[in-house]
């Protein structure tokens, strides 16, 4: 009898976590984990928050580099967060994924200090006004400063870290929910939804929201609506890349993991196929293949962690240019509605910033200008007209009419095309 009930108490359980338990699922979590150990090697710019997070909330380590790497960033990535905030320009997100990042490696948060004017302030103290910014500046002008996935991120920063949000700036995001007003461009930001259901269900499991519970909960319920619709036939939520997201809000919000079957199918199917290059995409999903969400950071404990991740020494990859050719037409649209149209032929698999680049040397006029971001660089300027943040403006990308799901430096040639990039509005 007591096998008989041991026997089926392991089925259960083997039921209940459909997604994680064959040797394939083990080798690739094992290879997304090793790429993004690497992505650290080859960083000449910033340390990446968002992947110090991931590989903290993974299950294997490399103790060694991860306390490297938490070193660059407590100081090349806290300099360069100084530079920004003493410029007086909004760093809410990155402010917030630093915390996180801090945080996961359980460091003490109270000893992290920046100077603000003559004074020296904690992270989260700093992070706390920042969000006092991003809240008045919503009541005056309907948007924050910055934009809601970094105001959740705020959010869930100062609730993982046991600071108390204010009930006014809670209050900012479930208004904003209730406003469906998470846009990506001109279309519904899945990513946001899935940022604000983690922040949100920290602020309610915090118990801290005393302002109105109903309205929390109707906020989580309108979330979990929205991200269950936005589910494709593929299986992913929204794209391929908000689909981690998506699994780790559902998963803070407590839906069990075997309704993210599919889903977290998904993202395996498309990470076999290589997928997911950049390292931003792998550090929001692999948290979701492994179960876990942002908020687990809240309950990290860093004793007795795995040390068994190694790098194994890999021959340097030489990319001979594919000798087949692909036509390639780059339409540019400036914001007063003019279009010229530019032709070249690209080497097959190329990247759009290669092609960019291309088209640039081939001195017909062509120019453009790229800001570093952390998912890479964001083409910010072309034809010397820049599509700024603060006017509300970027320079969309799209392929035969068709919006691009990847960046310049990731989207790559592989047919003969039509480019369009067009200064938008938002
Ligand atoms: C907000 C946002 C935008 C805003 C940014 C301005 C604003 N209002 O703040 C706008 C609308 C301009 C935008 C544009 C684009 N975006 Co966008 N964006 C986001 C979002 C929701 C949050 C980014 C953020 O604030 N992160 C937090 C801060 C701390 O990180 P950060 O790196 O400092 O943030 C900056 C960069 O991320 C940059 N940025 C935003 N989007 C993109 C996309 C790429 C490829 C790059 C290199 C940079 C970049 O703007 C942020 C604010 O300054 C993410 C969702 C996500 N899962 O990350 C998608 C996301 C990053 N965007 C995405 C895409 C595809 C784009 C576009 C390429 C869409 C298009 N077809 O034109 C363009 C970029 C084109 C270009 N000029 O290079 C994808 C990227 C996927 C990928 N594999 O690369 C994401 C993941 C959404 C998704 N699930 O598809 N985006």
């Amino acid at each position: 009898m007591y096998h008989l009930v041991l026997v089926f108490g392991l089925l259960a359980l083997a039921s209940s976590l459909p997604c994680d338990n064959s040797a394939s699922n083990h080798e690739l979590l094992l290879s997304l984990n090793k790429d993004l150990l690497r992505s650290l090697e080859g960083q000449e710019g910033l340390p990446n928050p968002s992947v110090h997070l991931a590989l903290r909330l993974s299950h294997l380590h490399n103790l060694l580099k991860e306390g490297e790497h938490l070193n660059r960033l407590t100081t090349n990535l806290h300099n360069d967060l100084q530079s920004v905030l003493s410029g007086g320009q909004p760093l809410t997100g990155r402010l917030a994924l630093y915390a996180l990042a801090l945080k996961s490696s359980c460091y003490d948060l109270n000893t992290v200090t920046f100077t603000v004017g003559d004074k020296s302030e904690t992270l989260l103290t700093v992070l706390k006004k920042q969000m006092e910014r991003e809240k008045e500046y919503i009541a005056f002008s309907q948007r924050p400063l910055t934009n809601y996935y970094q105001y959740s991120l705020g959010v869930l920063a100062l609730c993982v870290s046991g600071i108390r949000v204010n009930n006014h700036v809670v209050n900012k995001l479930i208004k904003a929910v209730e406003h469906e007003d998470f846009q990506h461009g001109n279309s519904e930001s899945i990513d946001t939804y899935a940022m604000a259901a983690m922040a949100l269900q920290c602020v309610k499991n915090s118990g801290s929201y005393v302002h109105n519970a109903v309205e929390l909960d109707t906020a989580l319920t309108n979330i979990k609506e929205k991200l269950l619709t936005s589910q494709r036939s593929d299986g992913h939520f929204g794209n391929e890349f908000s689909t981690g997201l998506v699994v780790q809000a559902f998963l803070a919000m407590g839906v069990p993991v075997s309704e993210c079957a599919a889903s977290l199918e998904a993202i395996r199917r498309d990470a076999r196929g290589n997928k997911y290059q950049n390292p931003m995409a792998i550090s929001q999903l692999l948290p979701a293949l492994q179960q876990k969400s942002y908020l687990t950071v809240q309950s990290k404990s860093c004793l007795n962690e795995d040390n068994t991740l190694v790098l194994e020494p890999t021959d340097p990859v030489v990319v001979v240019p594919s000798t087949t050719k692909v036509a390639v037409m780059v339409e540019v649209v400036t914001s007063s509605g003019t279009s010229t149209v530019y032709s070249l032929d690209v080497p097959k698999e190329s990247t759009l910033l290669e092609a960019l680049h291309l088209l640039k040397e081939i001195n017909n006029g062509f120019t453009f200008e790229n800001e570093s971001s952390l998912w890479g660089p964001f083409l910010s300027v072309v034809n010397g007209e820049r599509a700024r943040q603060s006017d509300r403006k970027y320079w969309h990308l799209s392929s035969d009419g068709t919006s691009l799901t990847e960046g310049i430096a990731d989207y790559k040639l592989k047919v003969d095309q039509k480019i369009t990039l067009k200064n938008t509005s938002y």
